[in-house]
């Protein structure tokens, strides 16, 4: 038989924006997370726009917009407020804590002045985690890609320093992990099991009853479908159905 998971609003989340996750999570019924990987910020505010009522929050590369800009930032902030989503930003830092420093609060980006979340790599050691201050950190343990170098090893030492860093308040794997840190699973699409370049998909049935996953992250699933409005809305209650029956 299935094991139960742990409900969401009974998971013992001690980081402030871990709790405002889950708290717009279940008011909106909803654990989807979209990643608006676009490359302009005229078509991710659209983007925005259409899915901002069916996600927790929606997760940028924004070092892949060609006209990024701090007013770009002051009108996804807008868009996040009135519905309600916090802004993450998948900037997988992987380096020395002094150099993460920088890339965090410097340069054209400023992610530290605006990101609710960021994700980092915890390769450097847990001291190097300590420099994301205002954020909370979703450390990546485990890829989806075909040949990741995440295997159980490393994952196992991944987690170990993800638990002890105070900041961190979830991470990202492909696995069920510890019920004191919330999970958050990319690969997720209905309509494909992959692309040409390693990466591999699962179903929202698959992370949130197999792996027991808090938030699932879907991409192209959405930013390339005709209507995003409408497969974001699919994507919601597909996940939030597939959340509610793995709780009997
Ligand atoms: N992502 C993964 N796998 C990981 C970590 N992060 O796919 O292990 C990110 C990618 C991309 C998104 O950087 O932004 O999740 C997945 O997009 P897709 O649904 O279009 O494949």
């Amino acid at each position: 038989p299935e094991v139960k998971r742990v409900p969401l609003e009974q998971k013992q989340i001690q980081h402030p924006v871990g709790k405002r996750l889950v708290d717009i999570a279940l008011k909106k019924k909803s654990n989807l997370i979209a990643s608006a990987d676009v490359i302009t910020t005229a078509e991710l505010l659209k983007l925005a726009e259409e899915v901002g009522d069916h996600v927790v929050a929606l997760k940028l590369h924004t070092d892949i917009i060609k006209d990024f800009s701090m007013d770009f930032i002051e009108n996804l902030k807008k868009i996040a407020k009135e519905k309600d989503f916090l802004l993450f930003e998948d900037r997988k830092f992987a380096d020395i804590g002094n150099t993460q420093e920088l890339q965090y609060k410097e340069g054209i980006y400023k992610i530290g002045s605006w990101a609710d979340m960021i994700t980092s790599h915890v390769i450097a050691g847990e001291e190097s985690l300590k420099v994301f201050d205002n954020v909370g950190v979703v450390a990546i343990v485990e890829m989806s890609s075909k040949g990741t170098l995440t295997d159980d090893y490393y994952i196992g030492k991944a987690l170990n320093v993800a638990e002890s860093a105070p900041n961190v308040m979830g991470v990202v794997a492909q696995r069920k992990v510890s019920d004191d840190l919330l999970l958050f699973t990319p690969g997720v699409n209905i309509s494909t099991s992959g692309d040409n370049k390693g990466q591999q998909y699962n179903t929202p049935e698959r992370v949130m009853r197999g792996y027991h996953t808090d938030f699932m992250i879907v991409g192209r699933g959405i930013y390339q479908s005709a209507n995003p409005k409408e497969v974001a809305q699919e994507y919601q209650s597909l996940g939030w159905a597939a959340y509610e029956a793995s709780l009997s």
